[in-house]
């Protein structure tokens, strides 16, 4: 029985520290390698954690076009459970609950290999462990908020939002916030099919309180008008970004390759000439 879910909180307490991870993309290997260099042990129970007690997490995007999206969804699964991560929303996290959600969805720019490990899970461990597991993933990804307010020793310091957000839409809940917070300022589809995105943090006014979000990767963490862009394009060969909250740090580790299978990324227009 499908239940109708409810948006987790979007607040997270940061007074121990927190570590905000941009687009995975199914690399787990540089993700574990990532929480290595970040402090966190591997505990009895298959969890990771950090001893000062700092919290994850992500900006969402964690399956899709990469290698091991299954691999991704449980260890969220596991450690929001926990108490010890925490994940927000994002374009490609929200296909593919719609998709587990049987939706008629199409499942395109990497999606499709979430379906084919879904497929490939079901081989190996049967219908109910693959219905369990998909009801899981679907409830983690319907029920992510939009973007997330950190907040220490109860002063809102910084957001963290996969695409983008106005900052009148900070604190709110509607469609239209979860639209922006998804995909970010969309202006349409160009002639290629793909969206044609207005560059909302070089527009920010506001300075404060910090926006870090990913989604657009870039080569390195770029800072602009009080925003910090964490998305350096693992999957296509680039390297996976953590930002460290209040020590306001960046630790970044290679990817081990460009899992996309394309030869044109949104990481090569940075190279071409
Ligand atoms: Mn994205």
């Amino acid at each position: 029985m499908k239940q109708k879910l409810q948006t987790r909180s979007k607040v997270l307490f940061a007074d121990q520290g927190v570590d905000i991870v941009g687009d995975v993309h199914g690399c787990y290997d540089e993700f574990i390698e990532l929480l290595i260099r970040l402090g966190y042990e591997r505990s009895q129970d298959g969890t990771y954690r950090h001893p000062q007690g700092r919290k994850l997490l992500s900006l969402g995007d964690i399956t899709s076009r990469g290698p091991y999206s299954i691999k991704m969804l449980q260890f969220f699964i596991h450690h929001l459970s926990a108490g010890l991560a925490e994940m927000v929303d994002s374009n490609h996290g929200w296909k593919v609950a719609r998709w587990l959600d049987g939706r008629p969805v199409t499942l395109a720019h990497g999606d499709e290999k979430v379906e084919e490990e879904f497929r490939a899970y079901q081989q190996e461990f049967g219908p109910k462990k693959a219905s369990l597991l998909r009801e899981q993933s679907r409830r983690l990804l319907f029920s992510s908020p939009s973007h997330m307010m950190i907040r220490r020793s109860d002063k809102l310091v910084a957001v963290a939002v996969h695409a983008g957000i106005r900052d009148d839409y900070i604190g709110l809940e509607s469609p239209a916030v979860h639209t922006f917070c998804r995909y970010g300022d969309v202006a349409g589809t160009g002639p290629d099919g793909r969206p044609i995105r207005r560059e909302w943090a070089k527009e920010r006014k506001a300075r404060a309180p910090l926006i870090v979000w990913g989604h657009d990767p870039r080569p390195e963490p770029q800072r602009e008008n009080g925003t910090l862009n964490i998305d350096q394009g693992c999957v296509f060969g680039g390297k996976l970004t953590a930002y460290r909250f209040p020590e306001d740090e960046l630790v970044s580790v290679p990817a081990k390759k460009n899992y996309s299978g394309l030869a044109e990324t949104p990481l090569t227009r940075y190279t071409a000439d």
